[in-house]
């Protein structure tokens, strides 16, 4: 597959971790009195695709594997061994200042937008944790509507994510590319192997998509298939893997973050429309400045924050779960009409992010009522939007 990790602390740790390894020479592949009598049975054109040369397909030979819960070097390996709970443990006691800090860089990169800054941040946290049947439960996808157009802002809050998460990919959706671009892997019968497609991403990538380059066009067949390749993976965090007599379905588990100008093409979670409090001259000047001010030891303290905090078990007691359900009828009294059950649904998924990403694995009351806060300050936006647009979102 295709992968791809961020930054030179990535890249370092994962050649530790994985290809530290002393691979005997004995065992080499191209130890040519080792290779498989069977081999020459295949066709030639097998052959050749089976051993490309390194220059092409590199390759990583493993004697022993051990799966890691995440690849993030800055934290212990293994997170539940006895001798890492004192590192959790120690972390957490130091959570809000990181969140505070965290939030003020965040709002920073969103141009001033700190109501945008608490949605990326329990973006940023959200990870699938199970499946109801098909149903993917713990993702949260954004729509960061009402990014500038014709701007690089979104090539450079996209730097910044990079700058915090291990795996990451930003896809360009301009027309040329879901016209043009291999989504989906499929198998290629002559050769007799899966080629790749771009939605082949390790697990916990964030996928950040740029709509704001989608410009007026045509999307064809294909283009269109790809559209609902990648609204699939949204809404169900599947790939269909293409074997062309039938289809191999492949779950995944993917943060999607998608800018836009408008509204969405493609289905989301919760639609944030972005507020700049101020227009920077040189969108790059001021992220590198962004960047540079941030400390080094305080960028790790970010990236340790967004991996461990994925990790937090969450439940919601029987007591809160009563007054939640009493405020709700309350609210449905008020205002029966533009309070649905749907609400109720996306009001407990902001409260879990939000206690959450203050390390806090339960909800409390206070919480509930910040949740109730930040919701209704997202869409009290939504509908002024609606009103300076006319019907345009
Ligand atoms: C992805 O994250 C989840 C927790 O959020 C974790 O359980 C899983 O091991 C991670 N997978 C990888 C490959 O990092
Ligand atoms: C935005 O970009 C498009 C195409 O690149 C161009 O036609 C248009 O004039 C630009 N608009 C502004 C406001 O710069
Ligand atoms: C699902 C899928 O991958 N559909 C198409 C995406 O676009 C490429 C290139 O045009 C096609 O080959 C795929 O069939
Ligand atoms: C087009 C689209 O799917 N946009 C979504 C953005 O987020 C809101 C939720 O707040 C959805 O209702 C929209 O459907």
């Amino acid at each position: 597959g295709v992968v791809r990790w961020n930054h030179s602390w990535l890249e370092f740790s994962f050649s530790e971790t994985c290809l530290g390894i002393e691979v005997p020479s004995c065992l080499r592949r191209d130890a040519s009195s080792l290779l498989d009598p069977m081999e020459c049975a295949d066709t030639a054109e097998e052959q050749r695709v089976h051993s490309p040369p390194a220059s092409l397909v590199p390759r990583i030979h493993v004697v022993l594997a051990q799966k890691l819960q995440h690849i993030n070097p800055l934290l212990p390996a293994c997170l539940n061994k006895e001798e890492s709970k004192t590192f959790v443990s120690g972390f957490m006691s130091e959570l809000s200042p990181v969140r505070a800090e965290l939030l003020g860089f965040l709002t920073h990169a969103l141009l001033g937008d700190s109501l945008a800054a608490e949605y990326l941040i329990l973006h940023l946290i959200s990870t699938v944790y199970t499946r109801r049947d098909v149903l993917p439960l713990g993702k949260f996808t954004v729509n960061l509507s009402g990014c500038p157009r014709n701007s690089t802002f979104t090539e450079h809050l996209y730097r910044i994510i990079q700058h915090l998460v291990p795996a990451s990919f930003r896809l360009q959706m301009t027309i040329e590319n879901m016209n043009h671009l291999k989504f989906i892997p499929h198998k290629d019968y002559t050769a007799n192997r899966l080629v790749s497609g771009l939605l082949q991403l390790p697990s916990n990538t964030s996928l950040v998509i740029d709509e704001t380059l989608l410009e007026q066009g045509q999307l064809d067949t294909p283009g269109v298939h790809n559209v609902t390749a990648l609204s699939n993976l949204i809404t169900w965090q599947k790939v269909d893997y293409d074997f062309s007599y039938h289809q191999m379905e492949f779950p995944c588990n993917i943060n999607v973050f998608i800018t836009s100008e408008g509204r969405s093409l493609l289905p989301a979670d919760c639609q944030i429309h972005l507020q700049p409090q101020l227009t920077p001259p040189n969108m790059e000047e001021y992220m590198d400045s962004l960047l540079s001010a941030v400390l080094p030891s305080v960028l790790n303290k970010f990236r340790i924050y967004l991996t461990l905090l994925r990790f937090l078990d969450y439940s919601i007691s029987d007591e809160i779960t009563k007054a939640v359900e009493e405020d709700f009828v309350e609210m449905r009294k008020n205002d029966p009409q533009s309070i649905t059950a749907d609400d109720l649904h996306q009001l407990l998924i902001v409260a879990r992010f939000l206690s959450l990403s203050a390390g806090q694995t339960t909800l409390s009351r206070e919480r509930w009522l910040r949740a109730k806060q930040l919701e209704s300050l997202r869409r009290t936006r939504l509908q002024q939007q609606k009103c300076v647009n006319g019907n345009e979102l």
